[in-house]
């Protein structure tokens, strides 16, 4: 699928002096798209012996915003205008596709440029007519934009634009942000200000903004948003919201971004009189065939609906006894006819069934294999619980071998921390992408799964539970930009490596500084790690405190769910901890291939980071360090604390190399990030202590806290829930 010749690692060229002053303020609204002035002159006249003038050819709305970037971006990083021209001279940057460019035209001979697709572009450097130039090429406009901002970033990280050549094209068809995001601009577990959508002045405001969240997504290769939440309203299927929409729309198509929302599916009766929403029901039917033809009346290029249904008190057929692939047939035949898709979710578990949660959406899907509309995928959180500090992969990536299965992961930090703690989740991306399955033996990794290969699927994606909201930064965390930046990549390329997508974004962001680039890496590359190691290591889970997720809360228990609650989770008693999820437990682990059920379910096994996800461990449990389970349990949290404090060093090594603005952001940050994990270590270990009865090794600092303290700890109003 990829063809991407540049690598990072080996053309880096110039390396060294710091972009920003310490005194320089910068508040992280221009996120990786800063094109501040290169200031190594042997650097910048370099790149002005290459790139002398400009053309670009073309006439479309995608093509003026290429052009409108790359004269912004040029004019930015080299301190003065680059000249735009009519004809090929020396030092020409030739923009076009073969069809806008004779020039080009003449590179192909008439023919697509193969290997690159319909949203692929290609960067070479060649001779004219006995002049060096250098082209930017795509089949289509938007190919030509991605080929931009590639371009663009080739210069932000310093790289030699001398001798390109390079091919690069998307290995998912539909990257997709997903905003949980209400009509009243609150957002379900956002932390980042309110909602983007300020509904009550579209259509007739457009805000600035619009566009540059569009640019962004551009820049990493998004080409769709989901704008609303998951648990839906259907009010934003009225004309009223429709008309909205299509503003939105409106912005973004230049920018090769397709608007979805998400369909509630009691919609035929709440906003359209019916007195069933019974997707069999040929009323239902005909008003969701009304309802998509009205919508692609407003926005012709509307990409489809995402739904979340018989979920968390959500409507779905399951209310009117029908399965969950004729509710998404039902959508899906509506938007057919457009060429709409629908992305029907997996996170479903039962109100009633005692079954493990783990096991539900698997037992629920699997039988529904090849039942699904050809324009149906189902999209599926990356593990089987929730977003959870670490999972094993979801059970469905490779179980389904006729229906597509998209991945879902969260890019928001519902359980890592939120807008307070510094997590990179690239990481966890990247673990769970490159997960074997073993559907089709040795070699059948999630992301072969998800990038349709596997199975050969008609249609693929991903999308991303957005983190972005209206902080001036639009994240939150300075740093949890990354992690939309890193999410628009790996969706382009889900096999790229998280340190690379780190290295190029803090080049862009912060510095091509080699000492703040090795110093944040280090900081980035651990916080994951961390994250789980002062949270929920060796496979614990789902041990956060009720309804805001934010904090520890090991002892939550009699709840009216108990698999809301932690003690479902952690079955901590007198003889050990974890969940049993082997045969002499809820036997999850057969619904993974061989030999993953067979590793997984056996304690000798299983690998340690999982143990207590698929087992329940005796105390006294020798682990492959010789600790007894107890003393690895202590270890670990141990371990994480220490991590934050040495992400806190790292950072503070950074002041007078970075902006202050961000510099002292992230410091005083890092100070609440070291206190939480005092916090989760402490109210953790206490808590499983009163069962297992041994005491944290004296080598440790010990809790300064009593259990009941950390009890009683009630954050209240916490955004986002
Ligand atoms: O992660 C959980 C969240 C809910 C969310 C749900 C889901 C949108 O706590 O806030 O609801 O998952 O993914 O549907």
């Amino acid at each position: 699928m990829k063809t991407k010749i540049s690598s990072i690692a080996l053309s880096i060229i110039f390396l060294g002096l710091a972009d920003c002053k310490s005194s320089d303020k910068d508040d992280g609204y221009r996120l990786w798209l800063r094109y501040d002035q290169i200031e190594n002159e042997s650097v910048l006249n370099d790149y002005k012996q290459i790139i002398q003038n400009i053309i670009v050819t073309g006439e479309s709305p995608t093509i003026f915003a290429a052009r409108e970037e790359i004269l912004y971006g040029l004019s930015a990083l080299f301190g003065a205008e680059v000249p735009v021209n009519k004809e090929v001279k020396e030092g020409c940057l030739l923009i076009g596709t073969p069809e806008s460019s004779s020039v080009i035209n003449g590179y192909f001979k008439g023919d697509t440029i193969s290997a690159i697709g319909n949203e692929g572009y290609s960067i070479f450097s060649t001779q004219s007519e006995g002049y060096k130039i250098t082209v930017i090429t795509g089949n289509t406009d938007v190919g030509i934009l991605y080929g931009v901002f590639h371009f663009l970033k080739l210069l932000q990280t310093r790289q030699s634009i001398a001798e390109l050549n390079i091919a690069s094209k998307p290995g998912i068809q539909n990257r997709l942000l997903n905003h949980w995001d209400n009509l009243d601009r609150k957002v379900e577990r956002g932390y980042a200000g309110f909602s983007l959508w300020k509904w009550n002045t579209l259509p007739d405001y457009i805000d600035p903004r619009y566009k540059d969240y569009a640019r962004a997504n551009a820049s990493v290769g998004i080409n769709g948003t989901v704008l609303t939440n998951v648990n839906a309203n259907a009010q934003v299927l009225t004309p009223e919201y429709l008309e909205k929409v299509a503003a939105l729309a409106d912005v973004f198509r230049p920018y090769g971004i397709r608007v979805y929302l998400t369909a509630r599916f009691s919609a035929p009766i709440e906003i359209g009189g019916l007195r069933t929403a019974d997707p069999l029901q040929k009323n239902v039917i005909e008003w969701w065939n009304n309802k998509a033809k009205e919508i692609y009346s407003y926005i012709p290029d509307f990409g489809g609906f995402l739904v979340k249904a018989n979920s968390e008190g959500q409507p779905g057929p399951q209310n009117y006894g029908r399965s969950h692939a004729e509710g998404a047939n039902l959508l899906a035949r509506a938007v057919k006819p457009y060429n709409g898709i629908v992305m029907w979710r997996a996170f479903v578990y039962s109100n009633e069934e005692p079954e493990d949660r783990a096991k539900q959406a698997y037992n629920e899907f699997k039988p529904l294999d090849g039942k699904f509309e050809d324009n149906v995928l189902i999209q599926v959180k990356n593990g089987p619980i929730d977003f959870q500090p670490r999972e094993p992969f979801h059970p469905l990536f490779g179980a389904m071998e006729q229906t597509p299965v998209m991945m879902e992961f969260q890019v928001t930090q519902e359980y890592l921390g939120q807008d307070i703690h510094l997590t990179y989740l690239a990481p966890l991306y990247e673990e769970c992408l490159h997960s074997d399955t073993y559907a089709k033996g040795t070699g059948s990794e999630v992301f072969k799964v998800i990038n349709g290969s596997l199975f050969n699927y008609n249609e693929t994606g991903i999308a991303g539970v957005s983190n972005i909201g209206d902080d001036r930064n639009w994240c939150g965390h300075p740093i949890a930009q990354a992690n939309w930046y890193a999410l628009g990549q790996l969706a382009w390329d889900p096999e790229a490596a998280s340190q690379e997508i780190a290295e190029e974004w803090i080049r862009m962001t912060y510095s091509n500084n080699q000492e703040v680039i090795d110093t944040m890496l280090k900081i980035m590359m651990i916080s994951r790690e961390a994250g789980v190691n002062y949270r929920t290591p060796l496979g614990l889970h789902h041990q956060m405190a009720w309804h805001h997720h934010y904090g520890p809360g090991p002892w939550i228990k009699d709840k009216p769910r108990a698999d809301w609650t932690s003690a479902y989770y952690n079955k901590a008693d007198e003889t050990g901890i974890g969940f049993d999820r082997t045969k002499t437990g809820s036997n999850a682990v057969s619904q993974y291939f061989s030999p993953l059920t067979e590793l997984f379910g056996n304690i000798e096994t299983c690998p340690e980071e999982l143990l207590l996800w698929f087992h329940h461990v005796p105390w006294n449990y020798k682990m492959k360090s010789g600790n007894t389970l107890w003393e690895e349990l202590c270890m670990k949290y141990y371990q994480g604390t220490d991590q934050v404090r040495e992400m806190q060093t790292k950072w503070n090594s950074l002041e007078g190399k970075i902006d202050d603005e961000r510099f002292k952001h992230v410091q005083s940050l890092l100070k609440i990030q070291v206190r939480d994990a005092i916090e989760w270590r402490n109210a953790c270990l206490l808590y499983y202590q009163t069962f297992s009865k041994m005491p944290i090794p004296e080598k440790y600092e010990q809790p300064d806290q009593t259990l009941e303290y950390y009890m009683k700890v009630d954050r209240k109003y916490l955004p986002g829930s």
